[in-house]
């Protein structure tokens, strides 16, 4: 009885499962400042302290991001961190993936040149859930990050002009990345919304969308959308901007939280990070784990 009492509290609006993890969205990014209004937590604490790191977990779902500090700034540091947090999702890049300028990149990340803000590999089935970046060596000049919350630009434009939020919602987009050893690709709407309506994820990646098959009369209000779109993706206030440190790691939503840099030079300053993406499910249950207190261990 108590279990059919607990399931109507659930269907007549009571907190859903996951509810705890509710998504916060902080529009104004630029108005924030990284090392005080997002969580940041030491890697040996994180690693040493459950309840420290229930409480951060519960952060990068309800913020879309957090940190970690004094990640040590090896090969396999990445790693170690990433194992607190979830399951690295290997993919054609392999485990992890190093952000570092080479002649003729195959990809415009592995250059000097600025990112406007994106989600990476729309391309992919499914879309990478979260990504990890740990800082080897920071650039002391340039090569800044940026980091946008596409959840609260999409309600941005949903209220300011909800003709352009509808039919990004509705209109599939091609994603497509080809290389030597490599063909993906993947359709999905920009804004995708769940079952009530609330915006779920957010893909957004000017480098790998494709033509999209639309008539002459769809492709030009789709393209009107897309630019207004891209357009705030671009406007500054949206932006969290600011340097990442030797040994500093971010995770990020990549379903939600854009990111991109400002450009660099990798003549004057080496720059090298360090990636790899965590499955989505993984992260979801291992902070649902750790909320669970010893009253509730199943065994
Ligand atoms: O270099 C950076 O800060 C970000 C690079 C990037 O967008 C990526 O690796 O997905
Ligand atoms: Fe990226």
């Amino acid at each position: 009885l108590q279990w059919l009492r607990a399931q109507a509290e659930g269907a007549s609006g009571g907190p859903a499962p996951g509810g705890q993890f509710a998504a916060r969205h902080w529009p104004l990014g630029a108005r924030l400042d990284a090392a005080r209004d997002f969580d940041w937590a030491a890697f040996s604490a994180a690693q040493s302290d459950r309840s420290l790191r229930a409480r951060w977990m519960t952060r990068l779902l309800c913020d879309g991001i957090a940190f970690l500090r004094d990640v040590p700034a090896t090969e396999a540091g990445i790693l170690a961190a990433a194992a607190l947090v979830g399951r690295v999702a290997a993919t054609n890049y392999g485990q992890v993936f190093d952000v570092q300028s080479v002649p003729q990149p195959e990809n415009l990340a592995y250059s000097d040149l600025g990112l406007g803000l994106h989600t990476d590999n729309p391309y992919r089935e499914p879309v990478p859930g979260f990504q990890v970046l740990h800082a080897l060596i920071a650039s002391p000049d340039g090569g800044e990050s940026l980091f946008g919350d596409g959840f609260a630009v999409a309600e941005y434009l949903r209220t300011a002009t909800p003709d352009a939020f509808a039919l990004l919602t509705r209109t599939p987009v091609p994603f497509l990345y080809r290389s030597a050893d490599a063909e993906l690709y993947a359709e999905r709407p920009l804004i995708q919304l769940n079952c009530e309506g609330k915006v779920a994820a957010v893909h957004y990646n000017s480098r790998s969308i494709a033509p999209l098959r639309l008539c002459a009369r769809e492709s030009r209000p789709f393209y009107a959308a897309y630019r207004r779109f891209a357009s705030l993706l671009r406007d500054p206030r949206f932006h969290l901007q600011f340097r990442l440190r030797d040994g500093d790691l971010v995770i990020f939503d990549n379903q939600r939280i854009l990111h991109g840099r400002t450009a660099f030079s990798s003549a004057r300053h080496p720059r090298h990070l360090r990636g790899c993406y965590l499955t989505r499910d993984s992260v979801y249950g291992e902070a649902a784990l750790l909320r669970r207190g010893p009253a509730d261990d199943i065994s």
